[in-house]
């Protein structure tokens, strides 16, 4: 089984540093968000009032895991990708476990501390499954998905996780887990969704700039992590979060802007900041039916159904691989 080394992370973490802040304009990679205090304020985020994303697509999991469909429940093993503390996954999980006693269920995400969460508390809330936990960057490692003697795979990839990357990545994210699958297997995508009729650019850039600052502070946190792994020397209260909502790309960025022109040590290397510059660390994709519907059929995939809430804020969309 694949598993990241406190070194080979720090290497990664380098890596990723140096290339991004000296590039231009400068980027940090969103994975480096999740260390521990960054898996904590993500947690803490996703129970803001303005962050509709995950408890919007909790609720389109409630209303539609009693009638889910017949072959998927009967023998099947789920597999979760990027599935950090897992706290939704077990509104589903239960209801595969109660036709299926001994599920087994395979969570795999780059965060050691987040998949121990889940695999403690899914194995007290769901007695006789198994968990199955890989530590693992699904995007730059290897990882394998165990299939136990004629079931089916059902791959999880909920919370809008595939909005952190381009179009290109995520058909590359898809068609490598579509490699794992088998035909007739099937793929749970959870995705934000553009704005509509219903929903306004406001409300999006809301849910990525909260009134108690947990957005900003998550955003910054990646400035601490690098101070703490890197030795680097931000200073923190030198760059302000900033959200915002790019329509060509129909993705919402989050930047992190310096507010003064200064220079910054990081692993040995000078990085000067013009003021007003901005290291870019997030993208944020939102969806349409069509681009989902290019997204999975471009990846070996085949819409079955589309979920969503009455006012059209998420999508999650069932698929089987063809
Ligand atoms: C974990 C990628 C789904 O894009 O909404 C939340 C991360 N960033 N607030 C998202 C995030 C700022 C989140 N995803």
């Amino acid at each position: 089984m694949p598993t990241l080394t406190r070194d080979t992370v720090s290497e990664a973490v380098l890596n990723e540093a140096l290339t991004g802040l000296k590039a231009t304009p400068k980027t940090l990679s969103p994975w480096l968000f999740y260390d521990e205090r960054g898996s904590h304020l993500f947690e803490k985020i996703t129970e803001l009032p303005e962050y509709y994303l995950t408890r919007t697509e909790r609720a389109i999991f409630a209303e539609y895991a009693p009638s889910l469909p017949q072959h998927l429940i009967a023998a099947v093993t789920v597999a979760e990708l990027g599935a950090g503390s897992a706290s939704k996954t077990g509104v589903l999980l239960r209801e595969f476990a109660a036709s299926q006693p001994s599920l087994l269920y395979q969570p795999i995400d780059i965060s050691p501390t987040a998949l121990e969460e889940a695999a403690a508390s899914l194995s007290e809330a769901i007695p006789g499954m198994t968990v199955a936990p890989q530590v693992a960057n699904y995007i730059t490692d290897r990882y394998t998905i165990e299939r136990p003697e004629d079931h089916i795979v059902l791959a999880l990839y909920i919370g809008s996780s595939i909005g952190n990357f381009s179009p290109a990545e995520a058909l590359g994210i898809l068609r490598n887990l579509r490699d794992h699958l088998q035909p007739g297997d099937s793929l749970l995508l959870g995705t934000d969704l553009a704005p509509g009729e219903r929903k306004t650019v406001e409300t999006l850039l809301a849910a990525y700039d909260d009134a108690a600052g947990v957005t900003a502070a998550f955003n910054k946190n990646v400035l601490v992590r690098l101070n703490r792994e890197l030795d680097a020397d931000f200073n923190i209260n030198c760059f302000a979060h900033r959200a915002r909502w790019n329509a060509a790309a129909s993705r919402i960025e989050m930047h992190l802007e310096s507010l003064v022109a200064q220079t910054v040590r990081v692993g040995g290397t000078q990085i000067r900041f013009a003021a007003g510059e901005t290291i870019h660390t997030e993208n944020s994709y939102k969806f349409t039916a069509a681009s989902l519907a290019e997204l999975l059929t471009g990846s070996g995939f085949e819409v079955d159904q589309t979920l969503h809430d009455a006012d059209g804020y998420f999508a999650v969309t069932l698929a089987e691989a063809v």
